[in-house]
């Protein structure tokens, strides 16, 4: 057993041992025996060493006959793909898409016409700007890629947790996309905006000042994908049985409501857990808490779009939703991780041109940019045509076509036929009544390079954004702006980033000129059309205004150390999971601790690896003794004084307050801190926590 250990441990097995092996009549096979297969290479040669290349004598070269370890090698070689050029970073999960009624009125699409029809999908969620290996709290738009294999062919909505975009027009995609990347001759920042390029860019770029608004406020540090909304930000068409057209945007609600974290948070969120988005995601689907989200619909005709103050081509701007109510149509939910990272998450190629019968582009400008470019890159990316014949790519539905050969064909037509029209009635036909048709609109003009009029005003609705944030949100913009305004090196950029917000808000261009230090205030940009600021406040568009009055899904992070009162902890770990959240305990040793009655209490992190910004909520309980121990620590100083910082509701057993005295933080500082060994505690601490955050404290802590 010991060489056999040996063997499998890694390490190349010497002579003597090999001898010892053979000797034994074959023991390598052996080990292979019973239920385990027997290796093998991709040709299925059985393989009788996988520790030892062949080589001349002992000492000797190696031979290039050795075909495994050639092949072994090689394969190994080529194992990476290009990552994606934009939202490399990804996490996916399949799930169910389930029709709430029919939509038959609007649409023929198939996957619409049954009530309680499910589909299935795949989600990709992913951050923009950083490479694979970057972290996840990055202050970045999410993409929300979205895959529903429909009996009637794929149907991709590829869309991003907010519901505009940076451009007006694909062809500035590439620029934009440079601009925010790490700057080529230094190869940093990676995966952040806060430096010259990026700024540059958006400075000269007025019809991003909306998206700027979004992508500086919470909605870019998302506590969890399971908690942010997704849009499909174009306008879309929906086509019904007599090809009648209504224009539709697509808006996915999360069912546990809107969460972000504040950046203080997000910094250190990326030291402590870098994968934090990824391990929430897995956590809550392996333990069967499937994230769920609501699809609703801006359905809209002509007449509507004419008479709308903005184009409703124009991919900068949103439609409120106090204006035209979203409908719900259906919920998706995600209930199973893939097995395999790589052959699911990986080579999944989303495509904007991904449309069932039923669904139609509309001609905003960036979304038929896109039309063109995901094909292209798909191409690049997984290397063939036949990216299709992947599992995770193909349809779920029959398909027929004669489309054959090239790379790594897996599929190609059988029978003679392989062409129509055909004498041998074989292969498939087109149907004009099933297929996909197009809208026939009418189009007619000269061919120009122009941006229409309508698309000019690039102040009003990023100054409705601000003004329909509650006041910690437009702190949180004014923060942000200054911390990434900071990290620009070149003075011009910042004045004429402050000349843009004029226009926007006095108040806020003012702010953040004045935390930057800028002592003469630039005039506003110029602008082609004057900014409105009649447009009403809209309250769909505070993450605050729509918390979700639930603690669910959350996770409350309980410090212990020896001694802790596990009556306590066990009234409390109840609540919590009554609640729907979860329970992580924290203590000095991962191993856990000996509570007050003798008994022992697993832990789940040492101290200085769950620190309290992996959590929504923290409980502190701690003997007398354990609270004079742990107030030495500044791991354990830092749990509580960084939950305080970050605005989070804080029980705690009063045989604790030593650890918050040496923390900083007074136990009465205000109504966040709940003691628990009060005949309500538990109760009054599970009630604050609905609330996710005690944003009045704020100012007393000035993140
Ligand atoms: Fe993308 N985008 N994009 N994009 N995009 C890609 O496709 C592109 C845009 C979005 O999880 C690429 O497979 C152009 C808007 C998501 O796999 C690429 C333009 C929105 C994902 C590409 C845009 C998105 C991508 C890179 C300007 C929100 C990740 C790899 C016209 C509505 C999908 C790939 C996944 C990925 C091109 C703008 C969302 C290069 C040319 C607007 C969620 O084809």
């Amino acid at each position: 057993m010991a060489k056999t250990a040996k063997q499998f441990s890694g390490k190349p097995a010497t002579v003597h041992d090999q001898k010892l092996l053979r000797g034994n009549g074959g023991e390598l096979h052996q080990i292979a025996g019973g239920d385990i297969p027997v290796l093998t290479t991709a040709q299925g040669i059985l393989v009788s060493d996988d520790q030892n290349s062949l080589r001349i004598g002992e000492r000797g070269p190696t031979v290039l006959e050795d075909f495994h370890f050639r092949e072994k090698i090689f394969h190994f070689d080529h194992e990476r793909i290009p990552e994606r050029v934009v939202h490399a970073r990804g996490y996916g999960a399949h799930g169910y898409f389930e029709t709430y009624d029919s939509l038959a009125k609007y649409t023929r699409a198939d996957i619409f016409q049954r009530a309680g029809e499910k589909t299935p999908a795949f989600v990709r969620f992913s951050t923009v700007a950083g490479s694979k290996g970057s972290f996840d709290l990055a202050r970045d738009v999410r993409g929300f890629a979205v895959k529903l294999y429909t009996k009637e062919g794929n149907w991709d909505i590829v869309g991003n947790n907010i519901p505009v975009f940076f451009i007006q027009d694909a062809i500035k995609f590439p620029d934009m996309v440079h601009a925010v990347k790490e700057e080529p001759d230094r190869a940093f920042p990676q995966a952040q905006s806060a430096h010259d390029n990026f700024w540059d860019f958006i400075s000269l770029t007025p019809e991003s000042m909306h998206m700027i608004m979004w992508v500086m406020s919470d909605r870019a540090i998302p506590r969890s994908f399971r908690f942010m909304e997704g849009f499909g930000v174009h306008t879309f068409r929906f086509l019904n049985a007599k090809d009648e057209s209504t224009f539709v945007k697509f808006h996915w609600k999360p069912k546990l409501g809107l969460q972000s974290v504040v950046w203080n948070e997000a910094v250190k969120i990326n030291g402590a857990d870098p994968d934090f988005h990824r391990r929430d995601l897995w956590q809550a689907i392996q333990s069967g808490n499937f994230p769920e989200w609501e699809l609703r619909v801006q359905l809209f005709d002509q007449d509507f779009a004419d008479n709308f103050a903005f184009d409703v081509l124009d991919p900068t701007k949103i439609i409120p939703e106090e204006m035209l109510e979203p409908i719900p149509v259906g919920r998706l939910v995600l209930d199973r991780m893939p097995d395999n990272f790589f052959a699911e998450t990986e080579q999944v190629a989303f495509m904007t041109q991904n449309v069932p019968p039923g669904v139609d582009f509309s001609n905003d400008p960036l979304l038929q940019g896109r039309n063109f470019s995901y094909l292209d890159t798909q191409l690049k990316r997984l290397g063939s045509p036949n990216f299709t014949h992947i599992p995770i790519n193909a349809p779920k539905c029959p398909f027929h076509h004669f489309q054959q050969d090239g790379h790594m064909a897996m599929r190609n037509p059988v029978g003679r036929t392989n062409y129509q029209p055909n004498s041998f009635g074989e292969g498939p036909r087109e149907s004009p009544q099933r297929g996909f048709r197009s809208f026939a609109d009418a189009e007619e003009g000269q061919k120009v390079r122009l941006r229409a009029e309508s698309f000019a005003d690039h102040y009003s609705q990023a100054r409705q954004f601000f003004n329909s944030q509650t006041p910690p949100e437009q702190r949180h913009i004014v923060m942000a702006l200054t911390f990434e305004l900071s990290k620009v090196e070149t003075p011009v950029i910042r004045e004429r980033m402050v000349a843009h917000l004029l226009n926007i808000d006095e108040g806020l261009a003012v702010t953040v000129a004045d935390k930057l230090g800028i002592q003469k205030m630039p005039k506003p940009a110029d602008t082609a059309v004057a900014p409105r600021d009649d447009l009403e406040p809209s309250p769909a568009l505070s993450i605050i205004e729509n918390g979700p009055d639930s603690f669910a899904g959350r996770k409350v992070g309980v410090l212990v150390g020896p001694g802790t009162e596990v009556a306590l902890l066990k009234k409390l770990q109840v609540a919590i999971e009554k609640e729907g959240a979860t329970m992580e305990v924290v203590a000095p040793k991962v191993g856990g601790v000996e509570a007050s009655d003798g008994s022992w209490i697993e832990a789940r992190h040492m101290i200085d690896g769950g620190p309290s910004v992996l959590f929504d909520a923290i409980a502190v309980l701690l003997s007398k003794p354990g609270a004079d121990r742990l107030a030495e620590e500044s791991a354990a100083r830092d749990f509580v004084a960084d939950a305080f910082a970050h605005l989070k509701f804080i029980a705690f057993a009063q045989s604790s307050s030593a650890l918050f005295v040496k923390a900083g933080v007074a136990v009465d500082a205000d109504e966040g801190l709940i003691p628990l060994d009060e005949p309500e505690g538990v109760d009054a601490f599970m009630q604050s926590c609905r609330k996710l955050r005690l944003w009045g404290r704020e100012p007393a802590v000035k993140l």
